[in-house]
C-alpha cells in the first residue's frame, strides 16, 4: 500500500530511468542492440528493484502510464543512437495489461511519430504467460505489431505455462532462452538439453534465438557451438546507463 502511493507519484517526480543491457551477435561479438530495463529511485530513498515494484505497478494498473513512459523514453534513446550514427536495436519489455487494457499500437505509433525511429529498430518483449492469458486478443495485437514492422521476442522462454502451438500461430521473430537454463548449461546435462532444444526449435522455425544470463566465455562458446545466434548477460555487459553503453560502443568501434 505504501509502495503503491509512492509509485503513483513517481512519474510526476521524474524518478524512473532506463538502463540498457547490450545484446551481442555470438559469432562476431558485435553489439547490435540493447534491452531497456526500468529502474526506480525514489527521491527520498533507496533504489527499488523491478522485481519488487513491477508486480505492484501491474496490480494497481500503474504499469499503463509507466509503460507508456518506458516506450517513449526507449524511442528517444533509439533516436539518440541513430543520430550518433549507431545501428542499435532497442528491446522494450511490455506487460500483459499493456496488451489487453491499453492501445499499445497507438502508443508505439505516437512514439514513432515523435522520434522518427523506424519500427524495425524496436523490438517488443513479451512473456509466454502474457500471450496465453487471452490468445485471441493477443493475436490481434501481435499481428498489428508485425504489420507495423516491430520485432517481437518471447522473453523467459521455457518457463511459462504454454503450448508450443503458439510458436506457429503468433508472428514472432525471436525466442529468449531463460537465464535459468543458461546458468548451468556447461555442467548440467538437462539444462544443456533444454537449451539445445530451444535453439533447434527456433532455428527450424526461422526465428532468432538469444541466450540470457550469459556470464562466462564457456557458456557463450557452448551456446554458439549449438547454434545460438545472440547473447545477453554480464559477460557482454551489465544493464547500464546509455552513456556508459556509448563508451562501450566507442571502445569496440
Ligand atoms: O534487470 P532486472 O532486475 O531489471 O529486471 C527484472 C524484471 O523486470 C525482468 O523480468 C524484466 O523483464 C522486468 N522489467 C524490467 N523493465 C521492465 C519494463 O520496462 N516493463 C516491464 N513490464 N517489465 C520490466
Ligand atoms: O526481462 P528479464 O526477466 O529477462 O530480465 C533480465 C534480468 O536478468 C534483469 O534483472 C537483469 O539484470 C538480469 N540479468 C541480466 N544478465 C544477467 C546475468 O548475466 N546474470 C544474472 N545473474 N542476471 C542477469
Ligand atoms: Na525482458
Ligand atoms: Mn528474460
Amino acid at each position: 500500500l505504501v509502495m503503491h502511493s509512492r509509485l503513483r507519484q513517481a512519474l510526476g517526480r521524474d524518478e524512473f530511468s532506463l538502463v540498457y543491457q547490450p545484446q551481442v551477435n555470438m559469432r562476431t561479438g558485435r553489439i547490435f542492440g540493447a534491452e531497456a530495463l526500468l529502474r526506480w529511485t525514489p527521491r527520498d530513498g533507496e533504489p527499488v528493484g523491478p522485481s519488487r515494484f513491477i508486480p505492484v505497478a501491474e496490480e494497481s494498473g500503474l504499469i499503463l502510464p509507466i509503460g507508456e513512459w518506458v516506450i517513449h523514453e526507449a524511442f528517444r534513446q533509439a533516436r539518440r543512437w541513430r543520430d550518433a550514427g549507431l545501428s542499435m536495436q532497442v528491446s522494450i519489455n511490455v506487460s500483459g495489461l499493456q496488451i489487453y487494457r491499453s492501445d499499445l499500437i497507438a502508443t508505439l505509433a505516437a512514439a514513432q511519430r515523435d522520434t522518427g525511429v523506424p519500427p524495425r529498430m524496436i523490438e517488443v518483449e513479451l512473456t509466454e504467460s502474457t500471450l496465453v492469458e487471452d490468445v485471441h486478443a493477443a493475436h490481434e495485437v501481435l499481428d498489428a505489431l508485425k504489420r507495423a514492422g516491430y520485432g517481437l521476442a518471447i522473453d523467459d522462454f521455457g518457463t511459462g505455462y504454454s503450448s508450443l502451438a503458439y510458436l506457429k500461430r503468433f508472428p514472432l521473430n525471436k525466442l529468449k532462452i531463460d537465464r535459468s537454463f543458461v546458468t548451468d548449461v556447461c555442467s548440467n546435462a538437462e539444462d544443456r538439453a533444454i537449451a539445445r532444444a530451444i535453439i533447434q526449435i527456433a532455428r527450424s522455425l526461422n526465428l532468432r534465438v538469444v541466450a540470457e544470463g550469459v556470464e562466462t566465455v564457456e557458456q557463450a562458446a557452448l551456446l554458439r557451438r549449438h547454434g545460438c545466434h545472440e547473447g545477453q548477460g554480464y559477460l557482454f555487459g551489465r544493464p547500464m546507463a546509455a552513456q556508459d553503453l556509448d563508451g562501450l560502443l566507442e571502445a569496440r568501434a
